[in-house]
């Protein structure tokens, strides 16, 4: 960012959106929780996004149909190699969950069917990787922001964390499996999706089926593939070393 101007801007947006989730937590109070509130709640967009959207400035470039790439390159990891990844598959991830915890006072487990039944954005974005390609593709998924209010965060969530299936590089130690954290800013910027689809068809294995992230402005490396749980924490410390 490079102006005050917005840097306030943003910080307007978020504080109205943390009144977003306050309201969404007085509605859960008279209603069942779970995910037929989520269904319910669907329709509020949260004021954060709404004056994102306002500054376009911020937003990414978008391009058009023209310009999506025939082919577009698979990078790194081009499928987990873990059991419980390979029976999901096998069923079309109908027994996929996405877990979303930490510091949340909701704690979500959706399905793909759930996912895909909430409102979502599509948008054609350039994805640069910092090995020195770029590709232009096309990206369908519910925005992130909305999945966190469902949730409702909790007043010290500071970043968010994406754990895949995959397992880390081994120049990485080798102990885990690939994550990646972004902020709030981030998580709330009115491009960032979790993806379900590219280029109109399933996110394919290779891309990380069965849903990735998109968080335009970021590298290619951000762009988690084969997201299993987001969980929201105050600190990076606590996360493998930092
Ligand atoms: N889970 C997981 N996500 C990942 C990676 C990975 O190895 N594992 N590689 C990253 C890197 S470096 C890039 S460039 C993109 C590649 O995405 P693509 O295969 O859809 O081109 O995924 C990113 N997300
Ligand atoms: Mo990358």
């Amino acid at each position: 960012m490079k102006s005050g101007i917005s840097r306030r801007r943003v910080l307007a947006g978020l504080i109205s959106g943390a009144g977003a989730v306050l309201l969404a937590g007085c509605d859960r109070l008279t209603q069942s929780s779970g995910f037929g509130t989520l269904l319910r709640n669907t329709g509020k967009l949260t004021m954060n996004s709404r004056r994102l959207l306002l500054d376009r400035q911020l937003l990414a470039p978008e391009y058009s149909l023209a310009d999506l790439l025939p082919v577009f390159r698979a990078n790194s990891t081009q499928a987990p190699d873990s059991e419980e990844y390979n029976r999901l598959l096998e069923n079309d991830f109908t027994d996929w969950r996405l877990k979303v915890d930490g510091l949340v006072q909701q704690p979500l487990s959706l399905s793909l069917a759930e996912l895909k039944r909430l409102p979502s954005r599509t948008q054609i974005t350039r994805h640069d990787c910092v090995e020195g390609w770029s590709a232009i593709g096309q990206w369908q998924g519910v925005p992130l922001g909305r999945i966190l209010d469902f949730a409702q965060l909790k007043p010290s969530a500071r970043y968010v964390v994406f754990h895949c299936a995959d397992e880390l590089e081994a120049t990485f130690d080798g102990s885990g499996r690939y994550y990646e954290g972004i902020d709030l800013l981030d998580a709330y910027h009115p491009q960032t999706l979790r993806a379900y689809a590219m280029n109109g068809k399933n996110l394919p294995v290779a891309h990380g089926a069965p849903l990735g992230l998109r968080v335009e402005r970021q590298p290619g490396y951000k762009q988690a593939k084969f997201v299993m749980r987001i969980e929201v924490i105050s600190t990076f410390e606590t996360l493998w070393g930092g």
